[in-house]
């Protein structure tokens, strides 16, 4: 069969904007495309990678005229994926539809369309290969675990449990060489930097567990996983990034060290195989208290930097969102990495709710801080959780999937929306200036300092624009005194 996989291009100017910073490989299709028999032939087209991401769809789908398309979307670019399946539907009437990823995974009824024909839910290998061999034999596919199928055929029932997710030590290592990586990169930070290094290297994206064992609420990680971290064998990632050809590699995970034995495990099996590479991983505040040897251990084979969710300044707010740890706890972990060598990228979150008095405690705090690298998204419920659920009755444009990529409100904010737009482009400016990469100075390349701040200049304006993307009548917002459920934050 010939069979097409896509990644949509995504429309928000917020998520664009990150993606100057940041490309990574579409690894999903790696792993999709592992699992099925050589017999076929798989195509990646990531349309991220293109400025008229409709003509080269277009083109491909009458170049290739594949037989199954599949689609992969986090929810913002579920609108975009729609749009490509019912292109497909139109110019290749034979060709079969799958989406699969996050949005199908956690709003499969949002798919069940008559331009989609399967929905694959969770894991995509298993469910992938079934469907592909089936349809292959030229069967329609049957009781295959985790795929749903639209229309009459919707499963209701099925569609309201989470997919489990399989022994990861049964997925297959993704292949790499179906996207040409030289497109793939990110802004790399670590403390002590040498003059002239890469800002912007070629990494390779690798996972090396999936799920966490923590209950945050903002998170659909707990309910996707059921509560469980499964790390993949340790010889088997070793093995998967020792084909790895970039220097740099970003991780996957949701937590890489909250399994301080399997973390050891690895980092050994890495060394023994002599894997050498400079890595970014993601860890909780606690794992780091828990397990600074580990983090020292993986200083040696080449950590540079670590992404902790830091979340919130106040323990008021760590609190109700169930972080299970204190802002003396990120300060704690923020010193250890530092003492360790290992830069820290900082992960904050605004709330709708902010007012004047909330953005200046959050720069005061921010601009206290010892460098770090630091992000800020809108705390926004994710679609599945109970808090999305909870939240939906004062949703100001519906569900708007089309908006929900973590940087924009979706419940009135309590300052005019092009004000709070102005607030956060701010808190994002300011911090810049708190990266250690511009602290501690040194050398750069120039090429790679001016894509940076070009960069930077539309990623800020992305967010001081962030009103645009709404309809027009909410621009000037007056606010959401008085609303049911929104009472404004109390001091700490
Ligand atoms: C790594 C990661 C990133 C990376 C990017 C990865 C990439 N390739 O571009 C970075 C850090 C850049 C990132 C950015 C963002 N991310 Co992110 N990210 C993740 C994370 C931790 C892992 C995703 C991943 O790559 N996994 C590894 C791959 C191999 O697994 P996978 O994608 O799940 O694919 C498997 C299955 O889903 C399935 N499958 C997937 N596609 C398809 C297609 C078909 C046809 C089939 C059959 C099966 C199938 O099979 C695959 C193979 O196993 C997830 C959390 C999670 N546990 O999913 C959040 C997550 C996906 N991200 C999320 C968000 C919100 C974002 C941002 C919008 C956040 C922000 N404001 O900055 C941006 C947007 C980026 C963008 N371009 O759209 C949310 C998505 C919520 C939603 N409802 O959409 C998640 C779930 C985090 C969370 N806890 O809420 N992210
Ligand atoms: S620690 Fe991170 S991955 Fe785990 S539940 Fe909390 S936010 Fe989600």
């Amino acid at each position: 069969m010939r069979i097409l996989l896509v990644k949509p291009k995504a429309h928000l100017p917020t998520v664009r904007g990150l993606e100057r910073f940041q490309r990574l490989e579409p690894l999903e299709f790696g792993y999709l495309a592992a699992a099925l028999p050589a017999e076929h032939e798989v195509r990646v087209l990531d349309l991220r990678l293109h400025r008229f991401a409709d003509h080269v769809f277009q083109r491909e789908l009458a170049r290739f005229r594949p037989d199954l398309v599949g689609f992969t979307a986090y929810t913002h670019e579920s609108g975009i994926m729609k749009r490509l399946a019912d292109a497909v539907r139109r110019l290749l009437p034979d060709a079969r539809i799958v989406v699969g990823g996050h949005h199908a995974t956690v709003i499969p009824t949002d798919c069940n369309l008559p331009v989609i024909d399967y929905i694959v839910r969770g894991e995509g290998c298993a469910p992938f290969h079934a469907l592909v061999t089936a349809l292959a034999r030229g069967e329609e596919p049957e009781n295959i675990a985790n795929l749903l199928f639209t229309g009459e055929r919707f499963d209701a029932e099925a569609a309201k449990t989470w997919p489990r997710y399989p022994d990861p030590a049964t997925i297959p290592i993704p292949r790499r060489d179906l996207w040409d990586r030289r497109h793939y990169y990110c802004i790399w930070v670590c403390e002590n930097p040498r003059d002239w290094q890469a800002l912007l290297p070629p990494v390779a994206m690798a996972r090396t567990s999936y799920g966490c064992k923590m209950v945050c609420s903002f998170c659909i990680v707990p309910l996707l996983c059921g509560g469980a971290h499964q790390p993949r064998p340790a010889e088997m990632v070793a093995e998967d990034l020792a084909r790895i050809t970039a220097d740099h590699v970003y991780f996957s995970d949701d937590e890489n060290f909250i399994d301080e034995a399997y973390g050891f495990e690895l980092a050994e099996a890495l060394a023994r195989r002599g894997v050498k590479k400079r890595y970014f991983a993601w860890a909780r505040a606690t794992t780091v208290l828990h397990s600074p040897e580990l983090l020292r251990r993986w200083r040696e084979i080449g950590l540079d930097g670590v992404f902790v969710g830091f979340e919130f300044a106040t323990n008021q707010e760590l609190k109700a969102a169930r972080k299970g740890g204190t802002v003396a706890h990120n300060e704690r972990a923020h010193d250890t990495l530092r003492r360790l060598g290992i830069a820290c990228h900082a992960a904050f979150m605004v709330r709708p709710e902010y007012g004047h008095a909330e953005f200046q405690r959050l720069r005061d705090y921010v601009g206290a801080m010892p460098p770090a690298q630091c992000s800020f998204t809108v705390c926004t419920p994710s679609p599945g959780t109970p808090d999305y659920e909870a939240a939906r009755p004062m949703f100001w444009c519906g569900d708007a999937y089309d908006l929900h990529d973590c940087m924009h409100p979706l419940t009135p904010t309590a300052l005019p929306l092009r004000e709070f737009s102005a607030l956060l482009a701010r808190q994002i400016g300011e911090a810049g200036r708190r990266n250690p990469l511009r602290v501690e100075r040194h050398l750069t390349r120039p090429w790679e300092l001016a894509r940076i701040v070009h960069a930077d200049w539309h990623y800020q304006r992305a967010f001081r624009e962030l009103y645009r993307d709404y309809p027009r009548e909410l621009w000037e917002w007056p606010g959401n005194v008085g609303l049911p459920g929104h009472g404004g934050l109390q001091a700490d």
